[in-house]
């Protein structure tokens, strides 16, 4: 999947898309936290992104040795480097929001990785092959590789990204959200809703 072209020049601009720490983006780098640690031992190490790409793969029938199977496996890597993490680390919640938020703000390779890896993951869910994402696709997407399981959740996610309602989530609608989710302290902004509902709600 490429990039939209207003994507691709606002991510190479340093100055185009400011990361403000907020309550808000440090509770959706939280919830980005629990999505990535599938062991639910509270602390992240590289274990943990192998285990959500061999989760991934497993679901769509990938083959480690084919090429989408490679990919998965070297953006989940990818991911982790580019936040700024070392081979042998293990970070809790609060030391890894506190080090993505660095990273996003010092590294546009930092949301360039999350990016290249909503590029892989959109391509796998989409099954029909058609290029675009439907809700079905996206709600097994996210319980696969992320462990998100409250469908009626997923749909109001869902339904919020899919901002010209016309019932499938486009590429670019998949990159937007993804730009706002680790950029935009704006409680408005539609990708929020990326990963579910959980970041907006005041408990999370
Ligand atoms: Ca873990
Ligand atoms: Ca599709
Ligand atoms: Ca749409």
């Amino acid at each position: 999947m490429q990039l939209p072209l207003p994507l691709r020049r606002a991510l190479r601009r340093p100055d185009a898309l400011p990361v403000q720490d907020s309550r808000l983006l440090r509770r959706k780098l939280g919830h980005w936290f629990d999505c990535l640690d599938g062991d639910r031992d509270g602390r992240l190490t590289r274990h943990d992104f192998e285990a959500a790409a061999e989760r991934t793969a497993d679901r769509f029938r990938v083959h480690g040795d084919s090429r989408d199977g490679r990919l998965l496996h070297q953006r989940f890597s990818a991911l982790w480097s580019a936040a700024g993490l070392g081979a042998g680390a293990a970070v809790d919640r609060e030391a890894f929001t506190e080090q993505l938020i660095v990273s996003l703000r010092d590294r546009r390779r930092a949301l360039h990785a999350v990016n290249a890896l909503a590029c892989i993951l959109a391509d796998l869910a989409d099954l029909d092959g058609d290029g675009e994402v439907t809700e079905d696709e996206y709600i097994g997407l996210l319980a696969a590789a992320f462990h998100l399981r409250s469908t009626p959740d997923l749909r109001l996610s869902f339904e919020r990204l899919d901002r010209n309602h016309n019932g499938v989530l486009e590429h670019d609608e998949i990159h937007q959200a993804v730009v706002e989710y680790f950029s935009s302290s704006d409680p408005e902004a539609r990708g929020n809703w990326l990963l579910g509902p959980a970041p907006l709600r005041p408990s999370a």
